[in-house]
């Protein structure tokens, strides 16, 4: 096997690899970072890693070498919860909301999601996949390089079906990996208010229909007072456990419906949102392996409580961080902006913030064996930035620190 590709002078390079957690730190630093290191690509994996010189037995003829000045050097980020798939957008409701009008109240009155829904029904396959392009290429320059994608503005099979086939033709046609989400319980649709039980039976009815077309790994629910309960939710879960689905859920995002514990309960992948977690709900994801889904944007722009990232992470359990990007509760495809809000409102330090996008959301996912870190074998993602540390990254906000993105091993973005 022979380098092809050789990153080397990489002031820290964050490998994102697990070491063995100490009784002193929290269960979420146990990040390697290396002084002085470098990367050895072969193709689309990673070759070596260490630090130090490159030995010169790896340094072939063909070899390409990049200096990287004495800069961090991260996995490619993961962002583990994006609605990307979606017409239209609702700046008309952005008054309406900063002067305190809440986001179910929008909801309640047919804006909001469902005005979403609208829009995404009335759009052409080819103009979703035009418009998510667009926001992947805005990803990819933050240093993204896989991506979450829920379906969820459709509500009829039609639709819905027509966001999951966006997800498998994005896939094709540009850089970021997707991995797909059926979220058919995302709202009720008005015409079913008189009739809950057909609507979640109508999404029960697509579980087969996109398990055979392969068209979505996990399945994900909004489980939330007013829109599914508790009880509802887990009906469907359990349905699309029988189909071989992972699951993960939209729990405790504004009021506390025990959606943590329901997360433990069916050992889901992740429980993503919990700005209303209670104590009992701290304890059971203690004692599970569900990843803490953390999206500080969606507090920022709704003007809510952030969810208690500390006492989660002081209570043992793993946290991932991600944007939420969708055109209502967090209209921003931008994950720095989030690690950003991660240090300042959710008091995460920086390597328990570059762990969450990478190794931990990597796991929320299923993927860690192949990406989320920087160890032989694994694939070649990475991100170099125009920082000497990773303190640096986070203090200076609302600015794009990204240099270059590689994605199995190939350059995709470069500012
Ligand atoms: O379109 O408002 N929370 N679903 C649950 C969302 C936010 C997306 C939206
Ligand atoms: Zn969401």
């Amino acid at each position: 096997m022979n380098a092809d590709l050789i990153i080397y002078n990489i002031g820290q390079l964050v490998t994102g690899k697990e070491l063995p957690i100490i009784a002193s730190e929290s269960p979420m630093e146990n990040i390697e970072i290396l002084k002085n290191g470098y990367i050895v690509i072969c193709g689309s994996e990673i070759m070596a890693v260490g630090s130090g010189d490159v030995p010169s037995k790896l340094i072939k003829f063909t070899t390409k070498l990049i200096d990287a000045e004495g800069c961090v050097v991260t996995p490619g980020m993961i962002d583990s919860h994006t609605h990307l798939v979606h017409g239209g957008s609702r700046e008309n409701e952005f008054v309406e909301k900063i002067s305190g009008v809440s986001y179910l109240e929008i909801l309640e009155k047919g804006g909001g999601i469902l005005s979403t829904v609208k829009a995404t029904q009335d759009s052409t396959e080819a103009e979703l996949i035009a418009r998510a392009k667009k926001s992947l290429k805005i990803m990819i320059s933050y240093g993204v390089t896989t991506v979450e994608s829920k379906s969820g503005y459709g509500l009829d099979s039609e639709t819905e079906l027509k966001q999951l086939r966006v997800n498998e033709i994005l896939n094709h046609e540009q850089e970021v990996e997707i991995i797909s989400t059926f979220m058919g319980a995302h709202a009720l649709p008005e015409e079913y208010k008189d009739n809950r039980d057909e609507f979640i039976q109508s999404v029960i009815d697509l579980l087969p229909i996109i398990k055979e077309r392969n068209l979505a790994e996990f399945f994900d629910v909004f489980c939330e007072e007013g829109v599914f309960s508790t009880e509802e939710s887990r009906k469907m879960f359990l349905e699309a456990q029988k189909y071989g689905f992972k699951l993960r859920i939209h729990a405790d995002e504004i009021k506390n419906t025990k959606g943590a514990e329901l997360a433990a309960e069916l050992e889901m992948y992740s429980a993503d949102h919990l700005m209303a977690i209670s104590e009992e709900g701290i304890k059971s994801l203690k004692n599970s392996n569900v990843i803490a889904n953390l999206l500080p944007g969606t507090s920022f722009s709704l003007g809510k409580e952030y969810a208690p990232a500390r006492k989660m992470i002081d209570a043992g359990i793993q946290v991932a961080l991600s944007t939420d990007y969708n055109p209502g509760s967090c209209p921003t495809e931008n994950l720095q902006l989030i690690m950003q809000i991660a240090a300042l409102k959710l008091k995460m330090t920086p390597k328990e913030i570059f762990k969450a996008v990478t190794i931990n959301a990597a796991k929320s996912l299923g993927r860690e064996k192949r990406i989320g870190s920087l160890e032989e074998g694994k694939k070649a993602d990475f991100v170099m930035f125009d920082a000497k540390n990773i303190e640096y990254i986070l203090y200076h906000f609302g600015t794009n620190h990204t240099n270059k993105v590689f994605k199995n091993g190939c350059l995709v973005y470069k500012r």
